[in-house]
């Protein structure tokens, strides 16, 4: 397949000004409940892109370094596997990684089109614009969107050479394990059977005190993106959350293997959450749930896999077994 020869970009937005009704609904559902929870996706505007950035370069965060290791060593493989035309990425972020396949794909003279979608406009925006620089001829389409809301959204791919789906970072952990399995299948419904594959970045199972150091590092980075979401809400929701008086906590729960990250009030606090008219009480030491981020066996990925109606093919780890890369296609 011939690269085309003009370059574009095309940048959809999908999330608008009434798009903090998505966060105003979760704080009027979360925050109200005995056991008080957010979902992670709150944490990433521009300041919580950054800090997450940062959290990717920490001595402690294998996760990254790991899967782009495994990307580095494979992405030529991947190509050939594939012989993908296209790149559908979720969660892109800054695409880091990606651009290890994406030039693989380009070297391979399949790759035409990229589609990243991230809820960061910003990180869309400037990813498309560097992308198109660095691979002459390529077409980005971004999406400025909500991937749990938004997968319709995805432009049909405009010829018949393979499409892969990239879901990387270990971000498929964030969801609780029923809409996991829930997402996996809108997944695949972006796939086209035998042609189509799903790359799949999952963090594994490993001794609890690696994983609590990699959510728990010395310079306070990772206690600093967790509380972000308190600052979020002051801003989108004139809120009045004291960001200081809440300590970062993150354990690995050994029954259900996932890290869980929580804020814990330092003292009694009556917070007002204006713009949903909601006073929320806090208790002292009481822990609002921020995020989970779920550790794979290979025997639940491919559980979840084939719950999605997804056919493992391939799967990818490091020498130390901490992340694993998956190659995925949907049955027919
Ligand atoms: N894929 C990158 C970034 C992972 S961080 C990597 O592997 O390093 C998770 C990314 O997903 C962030 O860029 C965040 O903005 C995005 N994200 C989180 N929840 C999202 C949602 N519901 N819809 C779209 N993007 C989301
Ligand atoms: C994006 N996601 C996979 C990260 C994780 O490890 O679950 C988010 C993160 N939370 C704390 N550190 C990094």
């Amino acid at each position: 397949m011939q690269r085309v020869a003009e370059a574009s970009v095309v940048v959809e937005v999908l999330l608008g000004p009434g798009d903090e009704r998505s966060l105003a609904d979760d704080v009027l559902d979360g925050l109200t409940r005995p056991f008080k929870e957010l979902p992670p996706k709150h944490f990433y505007d521009s300041r919580g892109a950054e800090l997450f950035d940062r959290i990717c370069d920490l001595p402690e965060y294998y996760p990254t370094r790991t899967e782009r290791a495994i990307l580095q060593e494979r992405a030529a493989e991947i190509a050939e596997a594939t012989g993908a035309g296209e790149l559908v990425e979720l969660g892109s972020g800054t695409a880091a990684k990606t651009r290890i396949l994406l030039r693989a794909l380009a070297d391979a003279g399949t790759l035409r089109r990229y589609v990243p979608i991230d809820v960061t406009e910003a990180m869309v925006c400037d990813t498309a614009a560097r992308l198109v620089e660095e691979l002459p001829g390529l077409g980005v389409h971004g999406i400025v969107g909500d991937f749990e809301r938004h997968l319709g959204r995805v432009p049909p791919p405009d010829d018949s050479s393979p499409r892969i789906v990239a879901f990387l970072g270990g971000t498929i952990g964030n969801f609780p394990p029923g809409s996991r399995r829930r997402f996996l299948r809108s997944i695949a419904r972006l796939m086209r059977p035998g042609v189509d594959r799903l790359l799949l970045g999952t963090d594994l199972v490993k001794e609890p005190e690696v994983l609590e150091r990699a959510y728990n590092d010395d310079q306070g980075v990772t206690a600093d993106f967790n509380r972000n979401v308190l600052r979020v809400m002051n801003r989108e929701l004139g809120a009045d959350f004291e960001v200081d008086a809440f300590e970062h906590v993150a354990f690995f729960d050994h029954e259900r293997e996932w890290i869980e990250m929580r804020l814990r009030a330092s003292r009694r606090m009556r917070v007002r959450v204006e713009a949903v008219g909601l006073d929320v009480d806090f208790a002292p030491r009481e822990e609002l749930r921020t995020e989970i981020s779920a550790k794979f066996t290979p025997e639940r990925l491919q559980g979840d896999l084939a719950a999605a109606g997804l056919e493992l093919e391939e799967l990818l780890t490091d020498a130390d077994g901490l992340f694993a890369l998956s190659l995925s296609s949907r049955r027919s």
